[in-house]
């Protein structure tokens, strides 16, 4: 992360609106894992643990190609959708390094297959199944790599299964920034990232300022009712991240009827959630209205805000 900081008027993704549900993979296994070299390691589980920073690798000779990671799910399910960040997402510089996967396949329980292509890009890419599967587990088949500049290994950071159910959460189809960090080595800032589930992407504020009264706009299909925020606040990567930059420790919410709660925004790495009164909104405005400041880095940062 830079210290030295531009200001964006504001930044908007707006997100697929067709309603889908994450679901956590019970367990992983792989057709072969890469071993471990020092305190880093390769294994399956690192496509279901929530932090882009771990990958699996496989083990195989040359660039692993038939090579397979798959997860389990806790029960059979309707699958929709897949999400792969294919690569090692450590760094931009480790991504470029090591190959990531160009055709997959993916495999699933009824013993059918479908097959995608993925771009040679340093981001997470849906595929969305043209039928859903009814499946109790997902296999991400390697059949070609764009091909790494160092090692022939190739890896895949994360992988997330949806369903086609509208689940408990309620993901908003639009967010707003009033100011974004511009992307850097280290990847993006962008405020998509405090709705995808990952530990270690977060938004971070563009201002020169630490970040106080700076605000996120969550906009909503419809006038779904919300009670809850779920947070990771600050730097979710690691608890030297997270102690390097600013933390939020209170926050104002305003919803779309003008009515506004006041949140604690606890002084921890781990998800939180707040609870508020039941309300119907399109939209809601979080305003950080304390921080705390890093250690090396005066920009605020929150990894998740997911409203329920
Ligand atoms: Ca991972
Ligand atoms: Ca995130």
């Amino acid at each position: 992360m830079k210290t030295s900081l531009t200001v964006l008027a504001c930044s908007v993704l707006t997100m697929a609106s067709a309603s889908a549900s994450r679901l956590d993979a019970a367990s992983a296994e792989a057709s072969t894992t890469y071993p471990p070299e020092g305190n880093e390691t390769y294994e399956a589980s690192h496509v279901m643990d929530g932090k882009v920073s771990t990958s699996w690798v496989e083990g195989a000779d040359g660039s692993g190609l038939g090579s397979w990671v798959r997860v389990t799910l806790p029960a059979e399910t309707s699958v929709q959708k897949v999400k792969v960040w294919g690569g090692m997402w450590n760094s931009h510089e480790y991504w470029t390094r090591a190959n990531r996967p160009k055709d997959i396949e993916f495999r699933f329980s009824d013993g059918t297959s479908q097959a995608f292509v993925m771009s040679d890009e340093m981001v997470a890419q849906e595929f969305a199944l043209p039928a859903a599967v009814t499946t109790t587990t997902v296999e991400v088949r390697v059949k070609s790599v764009h091909n790494g500049t160092t090692w022939l290994d190739t890896g895949i950071s994360e992988v997330q299964v949806f369903d086609a159910t509208a689940g408990t959460e309620k993901p908003a189809s639009a967010i707003t920034a009033s100011s974004m960090l511009p992307a850097d080595g280290d990847g993006n800032y962008e405020t998509a990232n405090v709705q995808d589930g990952i530990t270690d992407t977060m938004w971070c504020e563009g201002t020169d300022g630490d970040g106080t009264g700076e605000t996120l706009e969550f906009t909503f299909a419809g006038n779904p009712t919300l009670s809850k925020v779920h947070m990771i606040n600050g730097i979710g990567s690691s608890l030297r991240l997270w102690m390097a930059a600013n933390r939020g420790n209170a926050a104002t919410l305003t919803f779309s009827d003008g009515s506004t709660e006041t949140i604690q925004v606890k002084p921890t790495i781990m998800p939180q959630t707040a609870e508020f009164a039941p309300r119907a909104a399109s939209s809601v405005t979080m305003t950080l209205t304390g921080v705390t400041a890093g250690r090396e880095y005066n920009d605020l940062c929150m990894s998740e805000v997911r409203f329920e």
